[in-house]
């Protein structure tokens, strides 16, 4: 392709809010060449005002996303056979020889199940269904997952177990009607701040017509905008919310007709909750009885309940069951498929939900289909043309499941794609150490050196976003068509392209011989028909003439018909069409803090990074907001642990330990320590959190607890140097730290 040379719109590559930006070319008539900090002309971004999910608005990332297009970027293949030697250039060709060799080579020796693929919600949705119907109908694996493992599958868990289907019912314009907003777990301040922005400009012009309720143990910018704030204890949230219930009930606030007519299992509900009493409630979480009574009053009250969530609630060893906790009040008070109320999971990734929809998970076939039930299996076999029975019934392994196979020697192949596990994965020694047993990691990426990378045998130049044409599905269920508008950088190519090779290579000339980007999602959408996520009405055509669309978009659908909202029938995905309450008592951290750990550690994000940095660590205004990660501490822990603002601290769990500039603040509850996520071992300023985390999972969704680990915090004795010189001393400190207390 050529560069475009007028402005275009898309949707922004970072968070599930999938605001549209209005793209500016690097040289406007008349005007001087805009370039990035190593002189590249610099495409520009601004909010697009017709973008119906964002409305012209953006955040500082968004903003700032020309600038990191084409910074620091891997130019060509690279290969080496193993890790002790130096990467050398190598032709697409051989590289897609090697690949192709190893999989019939494992194909014969071991089978299917040593080959993995592990991608990403940054994937467009035709790079997601091109990469599982690789591994689910070429290879026949059901092994590809991707980091939404990490991310949203307890959303997914949860929404399928109480409604019988994934797919959030709700819409962003309920945020303008909702009359209580209940956060749990979410920091929408720093990580969907186009949302937060909304929901605030409607709070300070009618300060009365919402109740903003913040469930999070610290003080986020989020809670400092609620009306009320629960701190409560991590891991405490499933008691929380029966202890809501508890009192709604009490109080004769449920809705019975809608409790008879559409949902099961309310009697044996009744029986969990009424053991959560408000003043057990109130001990086991570590707030004040009478603010659970407040928020439950609002419960009961409220006409139009909006409860938004992410990763406080879904990375948890009980993800699943708090995701059910949540939906549960919605069905005790019927608070659902209505204007302004329903449950909503705020998807973190920009296309973590198509994924979803194209089969994106290890258990999944596209259209919200799964790979144990036969019909599925069929249905999906069919539109591929392959012979009935390719598709494996056992569901794949999952991210972590991955990197146990690989400790046991069982992956011959793993490749990595569109995301950096090296930094982002639990129990990061251990990762490392699966990961030197598997014979052949291959990494798809846009970057040079990304700390996966450092465990390639073989890396492939990704063509990103703005490079190659795509859509993606923000948290609203809206698709946005994502042209190309820039040259693919040097050799790199659309990861659709490669995986499609590689199916074609293997024999499947027909199943993956395609001309475009449009024609893959041609195929996508049709087997969408009749699924609750029906986009068969939707194609690259129609996107970038009408502009972006919610889903269902059934065949003949209108650009302007409602989709609004799911469920506004009440009946839902079940065999019953009723749903379905849960009654799964809470079971807390799965690593309590204890005397050798007396604090939790928990991790999460900075409003001005993005996951491990690659794009983000490349913007000067960004890094200058965030220069390092702290530690943020409570004053009397602070003092307990004899460890002092601004200096740095050491913190150990039972995985490792590593050191962090001190914050104290009261911002914290007492017990708990948190820190970002963003800097793996590349970065100058190190902080590898993840070698802290263990991989303890939910058992129905199979996402780990990285919110939650038993830590340690020490003083370390160095000469502290002022932020700016510390660098890589950070590293060279670690040597001197004194675990013990003081
Ligand atoms: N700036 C920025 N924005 C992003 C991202 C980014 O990297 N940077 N990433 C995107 C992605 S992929 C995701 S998944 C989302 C994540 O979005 P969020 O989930 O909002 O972000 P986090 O900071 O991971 O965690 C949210 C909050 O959970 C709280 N928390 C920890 N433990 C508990 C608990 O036991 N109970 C409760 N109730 N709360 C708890 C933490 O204190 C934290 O404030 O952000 C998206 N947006
Ligand atoms: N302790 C703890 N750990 C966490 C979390 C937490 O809250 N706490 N959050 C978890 C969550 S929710 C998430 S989503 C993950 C995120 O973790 P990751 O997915 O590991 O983080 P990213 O930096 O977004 O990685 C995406 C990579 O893809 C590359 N890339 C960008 N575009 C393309 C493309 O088009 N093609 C290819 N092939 N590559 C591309 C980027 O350069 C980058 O290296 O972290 C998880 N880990
Ligand atoms: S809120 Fe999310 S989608 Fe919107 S501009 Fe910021 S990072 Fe991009
Ligand atoms: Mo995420």
């Amino acid at each position: 392709m050529t560069e475009q040379t007028s402005s275009i719109r898309s949707q922004c590559p970072y968070c599930g809010v999938g605001c549209g930006l209005d793209l500016q070319p690097p040289a406007k008539k008349g005007a001087a060449v805009r370039r990035d900090a190593e002189g590249t002309p610099m495409w520009s971004a601004r909010g697009d005002k017709l973008h119906p999910s964002s409305l012209g608005q953006v955040c500082i990332k968004g903003a700032t996303v020309g600038e990191t297009l084409a910074r620091g970027r891997l130019d060509q293949p690279l290969s080496r056979n193993s890790l002790n030697e130096n990467f050398e250039p190598i032709s697409w060709d051989e590289a897609l020889e090697r690949i192709t060799d190893q999989i019939q080579s494992s194909l014969k020796s071991k089978g299917p199940d040593s080959i993995a693929m592990y991608g990403s919600g940054q994937f467009h949705t035709e790079d997601y269904y091109i990469a599982q119907k690789l591994l689910k109908g070429a290879i026949g694996t059901n092994n590809f997952d991707a980091n939404s493992r990490l991310c949203m599958s307890s959303a997914v868990a949860g929404y399928t177990r109480s409604l019988g289907s994934d797919g959030p019912p709700c819409c962003y314009e309920d945020l303008d009607h909702c009359t209580l907003a209940f956060l749990i777990g979410s920091n929408i301040a720093e990580c969907h701040p186009v949302l937060f922005q909304r929901l605030l400009k409607r709070k300070k012009k009618h300060p009365n017509s919402v109740t903003i309720v913040v469930v999070d143990p610290r003080q986020t910018d989020t809670a400092k905008a609620a009306d009320i704030h629960l701190a409560v204890a991590p891991g405490s949230d499933l008691a929380l919310l029966h202890g809501i219930a508890h009192l709604v009930m009490r109080d004769n606030g449920q809705d019975s007709e809608f409790i008879d007519n559409c949902t099961d299992k309310y009697d044996s509900f009744f029986d969990v909750v009424a053991r959560w009493t408000p003043r057990r409630v109130a001990l086991y979480c570590g707030i004040p009885e009478k603010r659970l009574r407040e928020v439950a009053q609002l419960f009961h009250h409220r006409e139009r309940v909006l409860s938004l969530w992410s990763m406080g609630v879904n990375q948890r060893r009980e993800g699943t069951a708090v995701v059910g906790g949540i939906i549960n009040l919605h069905l005790l008070t019927g608070q659902i498929g209505r204007e302004g109320s329903g449950p909503f999971s705020l998807t973190g990734q920009p296309n973590a939900m198509g994924g979803r929809e194209a089969g994106g998970l290890s258990h999944l076939l596209p259209g919200y289909r799964q790979v144990t039930n036969a019909e599925h299996r069929t249905q999906i076999e069919h539109t591929w043309d392959i012979p009935k029975g390719n598709i494996s019934p056992n569901p794949g392994l999952t991210a972590w499941e991955q990197v146990e196979a690989m400790e046991r020697g069982e992956l011959d192949l793993w490749w990595v794609a569109a995301t950096n596990p090296l930094v982002s994965m639990p129990d990061l020694e251990r990762v490392k150490a699966a990961v030197k047993r598997c014979p052949m990691v291959v990494v798809s990426e846009a970057y040079a050196d990304t700390e996966t990378s450092h465990y390639a045998h073989l890396l492939l130049p990704a063509a990103q976003w703005s490079e190659k044409a795509g859509t993606m599905t923000n948290s609203e269920r809206r698709v946005t068509y994502c042209p190309a508008f820039r040259q693919p950088h040097r050799e790199s190519r659309p990861d659709w392209q490669v995986f499609a090779e590689i199916g074609r290579r293997l024999g499947f000339e027909a199943q993956f011989s395609y001309e475009s980007a449009a024609e893959v999602y041609a195929e996508f959408t049709a087997v969408t028909d009749k699924q609750l996520c029906d986009v068969s009405g939707l194609s690259h055509q129609l996107l970038a003439r009408e502009g972006p669309q919610q889903w269902p978009f059934p065949q003949k659908s209108s650009p302007s018909q409602d989709s609004k909202r799911l469920y506004t029938n009440q009946r839902f995905q079940t065999a019953n069409q009723r749903a379905q309450f849960c009654t799964d008592q809470p079971l807390g951290l799965a690593e309590p803090p204890c005397e050798t750990y007396p604090l939790i550690l928990t991790i999460g994000r900075y409003l001005g990074q993005w996951h491990t940095m690659t794009r983000t660590g490349k913007v000067k205004r960004l890094t200058t907001m965030h220069p390092e990660p702290l530690l943020e501490i409570h004053p009397k822990d602070a003092d307990q642990f004899a460890v002092k603002h601004g200096e740095l601290a050491a913190i150990s769990s039972r995985r490792g330990q590593l050191t962090a500039r001190v914050k104290v603040t009261e911002k914290i509850r007492r017990s708990t320590v948190f820190l970002p996520m963003h800097w793996g071992f590349t970065q100058a300023q190190a902080c590898e959190v993840n070698a802290l985390m263990h991989e303890q999972s939910c058992p129905i969704s199979k996402q780990p607890e990285l919110k939650a680990s038993a830590v340690i915090v020490a003083p370390v004795m160095s000469v502290i140097k002022p932020i700016e010189q510390e660098g890589k001393r950070l590293q060279a400190v670690r040597r001197l730290i004194i675990p013990a207390l003081r």
